[in-house]
């Protein structure tokens, strides 16, 4: 389903998705995380409580009209394909627990470009100036599939159903409403791309509790993991599958957006770079969503993003306190 030998000769990420049958998420903006159970826009706004209870929702922020990610004291990381969103960073009341702090960012860092990108990644970090209360721990493993995930976004709920044959098949995409949802769902797989590892998860009839996909403007938003009790993060949302159509006619405007759990009976692709078929199989085939890979850019990601070591802090701690005393200890005595 990867016609992985068109991307090479492809340039921007956008174009890159396009190749291979994935839609960029900034392709329509401020849409978002979309529910297989329920299409109530109120669902998954407020922090998750219970199993999914500090997953990643209070490291989340949002920059423009979408999210990013708080790695370290001074950085977030978010997607490059969607742009540059303005000079500030938002640590909003619904995910602090408190009310919004607004962060500035540090647009003369790295020598004035304002950000740094991940080389051959979708992956962009900033810098604010001021400081964070807290950050993500990075996933740095290599056993994502399997592991329950949840991500974040910004948007709508689901839109009109997909029918194929009366049957349903999924949702369509909506218009924005500019809300940040969670939802959750399973790693089923880890592409290689030449947009660097691609974690994958399909969006399944029957998923997890809050089972989810993506949709226009979930870019950049925060992908989590259970690594042994804490959640961290292991990806940043890229893209999803798409465009889909009924027909393969170009040039009829019948192409739409959808989060599908059966393309069956659907065209994927688009005008530009053409359709392809899915068979209506008993079998369900679903659409995808797909997140950039922290793990295999952790390092690189940390070299930018510095977190002080403990004992750093401890010093500066210790060396104040030893000024304090030198300074006693050579007041001369009465
Ligand atoms: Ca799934
Ligand atoms: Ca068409
Ligand atoms: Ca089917």
């Amino acid at each position: 389903m990867f016609p992985r030998h068109a991307a090479a000769l492809l340039t921007g990420p956008r174009l890159l998705a396009a190749a291979l049958g994935l839609w960029c998420l900034s392709a329509v903006p401020s849409q978002a995380i979309l529910f297989y159970d329920t299409g109530d826009a109120n669902h998954n706004t407020t922090a998750p409580t219970g199993t999914f209870e500090d997953s990643g929702w209070q490291y989340e922020g949002k920059y423009g009209s979408y999210l990013g990610t708080i790695i370290a004291p001074q950085y977030f990381i978010t997607a490059q394909h969607y742009g540059t969103q303005g000079g500030t960073f938002t640590h909003s009341g619904i995910f602090n627990g408190g009310s919004d702090v607004i962060y500035n960012i540090d647009l003369a860092a790295n020598g004035g470009a304002g950000y740094w990108d991940i080389a051959g990644t979708d992956l962009r970090i900033f810098k604010v100036e001021e400081y964070f209360p807290y950050y993500a721990p990075l996933y740095t493993g290599t056993l994502e599939v399997g592991l329950t995930l949840v991500t974040h976004g910004m948007g709508g709920p689901r839109g009109d159903e997909v029918l194929v044959g009366g049957d349903l098949h999924g949702w369509e995409h909506t218009g924005s409403d500019a809300t940040a949802r969670w939802g959750t769902n399973t790693v089923s797989g880890i592409y290689s791309t030449a947009l660097g590892d691609l974690l994958t998860a399909s969006f399944s009839a029957s998923g997890t509790l809050h089972e989810a996909s993506l949709s226009g403007g979930d870019s950049g938003g925060g992908v989590f993991v259970n690594d042994g009790g804490v959640w961290k993060l292991a990806g940043v949302n890229y893209s999803i599958d798409g465009r889909f159509d009924t027909n393969n006619t170009t040039g009829d405007g019948s192409d739409f957006d959808a989060a599908l759990f059966d393309r069956g009976g659907l065209y994927q692709g688009s005008d530009a770079f053409g359709w392809s078929y899915n068979p209506d199989l008993p079998l369900d085939n679903p659409s995808n969503l797909y997140a950039s890979r922290i793990s295999t850019n952790a390092a690189a990601i940390m070299s930018i993003a510095v977190v002080p070591e403990p004992h750093s802090a401890l010093l500066v701690m210790l060396a104040a306190l030893c000024g304090v005393c030198q300074r006693r200890r050579i007041t001369p005595q009465p």
